[in-house]
C-alpha cells in the first residue's frame, strides 16, 4: 500500500474511532497500579510559576501555515472540502509533486509586527504556530532538511520573525509540531520489520535533532504542542515520547508540553495505564469541549481546547461555504465556556499564501478584541467557579469574583443565580456599567436583574459575596 493511501485509511479510522480524542481516566486503586517506566512523571497539577502562567493566559490563537496555504483546498481543479491541511492526502499527492510548490513560497504582504498587533488586539495572550505540519515543511530554516523556508523564494527565517513580533507584544509563543511527516523517507506508520526499526530509529534521531534545534535558536518558546503521535509506530515507542518530554524541559525550564505527544510502556496515549495524565495539561479536546456534566473532574488537570473557525478548516481553505461558519459570538462563547470549566481555548486562524489573513478572521480577532477589551477580567486568571450552572449563560472566577457571563437573556428579566450553602450574593455591578438589582427570593437563591438596557452582546456581572469558612472548603473540594 502506497504511502498516501494509507493515510487516508488511517486517518478514516481515526475519524470513525475519534482515537486521538479521548480523556479517559480510568484510575486503578493504588495498590493495583502497574509499575511504568515511561508513564506520567507526576500526580496532578504543576503549580510552578510557568504553569499557572499557562493557565492563566486562557486565551489563545493557533496559526496553522504551511504550503497547504497555496491551493487552499483545491488540486488539479477539484476542490477536497476535507482539512486543506491534509489535501496532500486527500488528492494523493506524493511528496516530491507536493514539495514543487515551496518554489511558490513568496508571503509578499506577511509582516510579522502586523499579526502581532492582531493577536495583540484580539487579546489572545500567546500564539500556537505550525513550526512543521504533517506535510514536513519548515517555517524555520532547519539544518536538517531541505523542506524549509530557507529553499523558497522567500528565503528568510519565519518562525524567528513571528517569534520575535509576538514577544515584543508581550505575547508568548507555543510551537506546534508535528511528529508524523509525510515528507520524510525515514517516517513509518508501524514497525514490522527490522528495516522499519532502522528507518524509524533515524527518524527519531532526526526529530530529536529539529526539536533541539527549535530550543536552542529560540529560547523563549514557552511550549511545544506535539501532533501526528498516534500511529503504531510511535505507541511502540513509548519510551522516546517521555524521553522528548525530558529533554525539552531540561533545556527549556518551565516549559509546558501537551499529553498528546506521550506514549507509555505499552503504547497508552495521553494518559498512562494507570490513568494518569501524562505531560502537563490534557491536550485532546480538539474542535470539542469537555462534557460540562461528567467532565467536571477535568479540573484535576490543566487542560487546553483548540477550536476551527468553519467545521473543520485549520489551514487556508478558499471555500469557507462548503461548512457552517462559527459566528465571533459562538467562538467566544466557547472561550468563555473552556474558561468556566477550568481550561485554556485556542481560536485557530489559516493565513492566506500571501501573508495576509481573510476578512473573515479578520473581523473574528477585531470582534473578540473589542469584547475582550471591556470583559477580559473575566477570562484571564480565571477558574471553573463551582457554582449550578445556570440557562443564562456561564460563572467563571478569579479569587473571591464571581463573574456572571451571560449569553441567554431570559424574558423574566432576573438572572437567577444559586449560590452554594454559606455564600452570600451582596451586590452585582455589571462589567464596564451599573449596578443591577439583586433579590434574594429563597436560602441560597437570587434574581438579579437584567440591566436596565440590554446591553445587546454577551455581557458580564461581577458579584461581590460573602463566604463562610466553610463554602471556601467547599469551594476548594470543588477543585481538587
Ligand atoms: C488531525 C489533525 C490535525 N490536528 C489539528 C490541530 C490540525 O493540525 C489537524 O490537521
Amino acid at each position: 500500500m502506497n504511502k498516501t493511501l494509507k493515510n487516508c485509511l488511517l486517518l478514516l479510522t481515526f475519524l470513525a474511532t475519534g482515537v486521538c480524542v479521548h480523556a479517559q481516566e480510568k484510575l486503578l486503586p493504588a495498590q493495583q497500579e502497574i509499575s511504568l517506566k515511561y508513564g506520567a512523571d507526576r500526580l496532578g497539577k504543576r503549580s510552578d510559576k510557568a504553569m499557572q502562567h499557562f493557565r492563566e493566559n486562557r486565551l489563545g490563537a493557533f496559526i496553522h501555515w504551511g504550503l497547504y496555504a497555496i491551493p487552499g483546498g483545491e488540486w488539479n481543479g477539484k476542490v477536497y472540502s476535507g482539512a486543506a491541511e491534509w489535501l496532500k492526502s486527500w488528492a494523493k499527492v506524493p511528496s516530491d509533486e507536493w514539495l514543487q510548490l515551496m518554489k511558490q513560497w513568496n508571503p509578499t504582504k506577511f509582516d510579522a509586527r502586523k499579526w502581532a498587533k492582531m493577536a495583540k488586539e484580539m487579546g489572545v495572550r500567546y500564539v500556537k504556530i505550525t513550526t512543521k505540519h504533517h506535510e514536513g515543511f519548515c517555517l524555520w530554516p532547519s539544518k536538517y532538511t531541505k523542506n524549509t523556508v530557507e529553499y523558497t523564494p522567500y528565503k528568510k527565517d519565519l518562525l524567528g520573525e513571528m517569534v520575535k513580533a509576538y514577544n515584543d507584544e508581550g505575547i508568548d509563543v507555543h510551537f506546534y509540531f508535528s511528529v508524523m511527516d509525510w515528507s520524510h523517507p525515514d517516517y513509518r506508520y508501524d514497525i514490522k520489520t527490522p528495516e522499519d526499526s532502522a528507518a524509524f530509529a533515524r527518524f527519531l534521531e532526526f526529530t530529536d535533532n529539529q526539536l533541539k534545534e527549535l530550543a536552542t535558536r529560540y529560547p523563549t518558546v514557552k511550549d511545544f504542542w506535539f501532533d501526528g503521535t498516534w500511529d503504531a509506530s510511535i505507541k511502540k515507542n513509548g519510551w522516546w515520547t517521555a524521553h522528548v518530554e525530558q529533554m525539552l524541559k531540561e533545556m527549556l525550564p518551565g516549559v509546558t508540553i501537551n499529553s498528546r505527544l506521550r506514549a507509555d510502556d505499552y503504547g497508552k496515549r495521553h494518559f498512562d495505564s494507570n490513568g494518569h495524565l501524562m505531560g502537563d495539561y490534557e491536550s485532546g479536546y480538539e474542535r470539542r469541549l469537555p462534557d460540562p456534566v461528567k467532565d467536571l473532574k477535568v479540573t484535576r488537570w490543566d487542560w487546553e481546547a483548540c477550536m476551527t473557525v468553519p467545521e473543520n478548516q485549520w489551514g487556508y481553505h478558499k471555500d469557507w461555504s462548503l461548512s457552517y461558519v462559527k459566528t465571533p459570538v459562538e467562538v467566544l462563547e466557547r472561550i468563555v465556556h473552556a474558561v468556566s470549566m477550568g481550561g485554556n481555548m485556542v481560536v485557530n486562524f489559516g493565513p492566506q499564501a500571501d501573508g495576509d489573513f481573510r476578512s473573515e478572521e479578520k473581523i473574528l480577532a477585531t470582534t473578540i478584541g473589542r469584547w475582550m477589551k471591556k470583559n477580559g477580567e473575566c477570562i484571564y486568571g480565571c477558574d471553573y467557579a463551582g457554582w449550578e450552572k445556570q440557562a443564562w449563560g456561564y460563572y467563571t472566577r478569579k479569587n473571591k469574583e464571581v463573574y456572571m457571563v451571560v449569553f441567554n437573556a431570559p424574558y423574566s428579566n432576573h438572572l437567577v443565580v444559586k449560590t452554594p450553602k454559606g455564600t452570600k450574593v451582596l451586590k452585582a455591578t455589571v462589567v464596564g456599567g451599573k449596578e443591577v438589582q439583586v433579590t434574594e427570593t429563597e436560602r441560597n437563591t437570587y434574581n438579579v436583574n437584567m440591566p436596565v438596557q440590554n446591553p445587546g452582546e454577551p455581557f458580564v456581572i461581577k458579584l461581590q459575596i460573602d463566604e463562610a469558612a466553610s463554602a471556601a472548603d467547599n469551594y476548594r473540594d470543588a477543585l481538587t
